[in-house]
């Protein structure tokens, strides 16, 4: 048995793989289960006892030198995407070069403001069914944004859809039916638009929604007030101007004093000293009824706002095509915020 350890490893030591395949056919031949190390360790259970410590060593060390021989020319055979890098997987995720996006930079921030209100974070799925997208939220059946002009179809009949608003998030909240509701629901959403400046076909909301007895339209504008001095500061004005959504009733949408030029007028705000920033409105009772909650004995307030204009505002970007191209001189300027 010696003999035929010793030849082996000279057999072994003088292979050169000229392919990948020759190198696995290599591991086949001495390695696999039914190869030449399996054989001998078959053989070895007959060597004599007094010899067994001695060929049990030889027969690993030729094992050992066999898969040394495996791993070092495997190097020469791996293509770009397998070779080993010097990455370091292990390294704490705040020792890595990087920072966040800034749209999840102002998504966290917001967050946080409602958060330390008592909202809660709701999250669900960006392709959805038509029910939480538009029915339950009282879209007539004709209305513009079921039309696939306006809205991403997955499927037709049934439609199922990308969601274009985070409400259909609410709306499985509610049907859940835990009451009173305080909750946020930060997302991706899908709208059939063309890309430009100022619009893009993918963007990203935080909707609000809390439902108790006896929310009013007074909670509302303190709750949205109070967010508007934590994120653009003390002493930021705001107005409502009456609106339309099929959601709400009464609807508004919410400007506040340019934080640009603080109200003096500037092409930020088209020389008006007001920016608009977000919707919202009181949920109108059908929306309630769809969830089964009993609109005699629960109302509720709503908003919604894009992430990206608040981030536009504040950042002073003017440009939404920005957030999605991660050139790495826009991403770099948010390092530290
Ligand atoms: C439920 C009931 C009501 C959410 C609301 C708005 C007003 C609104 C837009 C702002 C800019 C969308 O991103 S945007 O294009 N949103 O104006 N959203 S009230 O109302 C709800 C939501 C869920 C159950």
């Amino acid at each position: 048995m010696k003999e035929k350890i010793e030849k082996i490893l000279a057999e072994v030591k003088s292979f050169q793989a000229d392919s990948k395949e020759a190198l696995e056919q290599f591991r086949i031949q001495y390695l696999s289960k039914k190869g030449t190390i399996t054989e001998l360790f078959t053989e070895f259970k007959q060597v004599a006892p007094e010899m067994r410590k001695e060929m049990g060593m030889r027969l690993n060390e030729l094992k050992n030198t066999i898969q040394d021989i495996i791993d070092e020319q495997q190097a020469k055979f791996e293509t770009k995407s397998d070779a080993k890098t010097d990455l370091d997987l292990s390294l704490p995720v705040d020792a890595m070069n990087g920072s966040r996006h800034p749209l999840s930079i102002v998504r966290n921030e917001i967050n946080d403001i409602f958060k330390r209100l008592g909202f809660v974070v709701a999250e669900g799925p960006e392709v959805e069914d038509d029910f939480h997208v538009f029915s339950a939220l009282n879209f007539p059946p004709d209305h513009p944004a079921r039309d696939m002009q306006d809205t991403f179809f997955v499927t037709k009949s049934p439609d199922v859809v990308l969601r274009t608003h985070t409400s259909s998030v609410q709306v499985r909240v509610m049907e859940q039916g835990k009451l009173p509701i305080r909750i946020i629901a930060p997302g991706r959403v899908f709208r059939n638009e063309a890309i430009s400046a100022r619009a893009h076909c993918i963007f990203h909301q935080i909707e609000g929604l809390y439902i108790d007895k006896n929310v009013s339209f007074a909670d509302l504008k303190q709750t949205l007030y109070h967010f508007v001095q934590e994120y653009f500061g003390e002493g930021t004005k705001v107005r409502f101007r009456p609106s339309y959504f099929p959601f709400t009733e009464t609807s508004a949408e919410m400007d506040i004093s340019c934080n640009i030029c603080g109200g003096a007028g500037c092409n930020i705000c088209k020389h008006t000293g007001w920016v608009e920033i977000l919707g919202c409105g009181i949920c109108d009772p059908n929306i309630l009824k769809a969830c089964n909650i009993d609109p005699e004995e629960y109302t509720g307030f709503a908003f919604g706002m894009g992430i990206e204009r608040i981030a536009m505002l504040k950042y002073q970007i003017n440009d939404l095509r920005m957030f999605f191209e991660n050139d790495l001189r826009f991403l770099k300027q948010f390092e530290n915020a």
